[in-house]
């Protein structure tokens, strides 16, 4: 891509630099598990996130306005506005997995939530929560309290920061739960712009960026299978595989099963058919 410069190199996407106020994000097909990217990609998986997460910004820039200017005709690369990305990750939890889980059973507490006593792996919380965390360059971003956040952004942009999040979490869950799709968590990027003013950059409500678990399955108590990789994780234990690089290939039926459900995901999500998609990206903004 000549007229573009790489610039930073997510596992499973890709960010060019247009010129100096733009970028362009682009989505691939590789698919990670376990933190480890399959050596076998998922046809049309960068298309399906970067459509959902098109159609979220289209669909909440009442709430907060966000990088997205133009979804690219091959349907995996958007063109975004360059923000000053904060230094912290805004993540909200409407149920108690991951990290979260595992904090509350050690503590009662999440990033300095103190939670009802008694929860369950998978209980929906009270209230959903912000807990932000630090962005990590290798391995694990790692959960902080208020007052580590408020040192790295400010006060000010945090108390806007967890308003804006929790505003986008209640949207996209109530919306998400009516269409079959329990948003357990999120994880939202929020920078400033050329004018100062808070803006949602990035992915947003993508299953990258989200705990996605099918409604019909939903059973506290134990942990969630997931939306989108559970046949992969479930190929993946079936080997005995160590969770160590280098991760295995993938047979043709656990592909095609995963990436049925990334279109389903798409299709309940939108209500749009993914082949409309496909032949005009753009559907999904109007
Ligand atoms: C997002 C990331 C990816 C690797 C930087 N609008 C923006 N302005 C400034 N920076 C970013 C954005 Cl989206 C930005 N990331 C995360 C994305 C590959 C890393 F596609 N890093």
């Amino acid at each position: 891509m000549p007229e573009a410069t790489h610039v930073a190199s997510g596992k499973v996407r890709e960010i060019y630099e247009l010129d100096e106020s733009h970028l362009l994000l682009v989505a691939s097909d590789r698919i990670s598990t376990f933190d480890v990217v399959l050596p076998t990609e998922i046809p049309d998986k960068g298309r399906v996130l970067t459509g959902l997460s098109s159609f979220w910004f289209a669909r909440t820039g009442d709430i907060v306005p966000n990088h997205l200017v133009a979804i690219r005709a091959d349907g995996r690369s958007t063109e975004a506005r360059r923000l000053a990305m904060l230094p912290i990750e805004c993540v909200v939890r409407g149920y108690l997995a991951g990290s979260g889980w595992k904090d509350y059973s050690a503590t009662g507490e999440v990033c300095g939530h103190r939670l009802p006593a008694g929860l369950r792996e998978s209980d929906q919380l009270p209230a959903p929560i912000f807990t932000p965390a630090t962005k990590a360059q290798e391995g694990h971003d790692e959960n902080i309290d208020r007052a580590r956040a408020a040192e790295l952004v400010g006060d000010e942009i945090l108390a806007a920061a967890e308003q804006l999040s929790l505003a986008l979490y209640e949207h996209a869950a109530a919306y998400a739960a009516e269409r079959g799709i329990l948003i357990a968590d999120t994880k939202f990027e929020l920078g400033l712009d050329a004018d100062g003013v808070l803006t949602l950059g990035d992915e947003a409500l993508t299953p990258d960026s989200s705990r996605f678990w099918p409604a019909d399955e939903y059973e506290p108590g134990r942990g969630q299978p997931s939306f989108d990789k559970q046949y992969v994780r479930d190929y993946c234990e079936s080997l005995g595989w160590d969770k160590a690089p280098p991760a295995p290939e993938l047979p043709e039926a656990v592909v095609e099963g995963t990436r049925a459900r990334y279109v389903e995901a798409f299709e309940r999500l939108t209500g749009i058919r993914f082949a409309d998609y496909l032949a005009d990206p753009e559907v999904v903004l109007r």
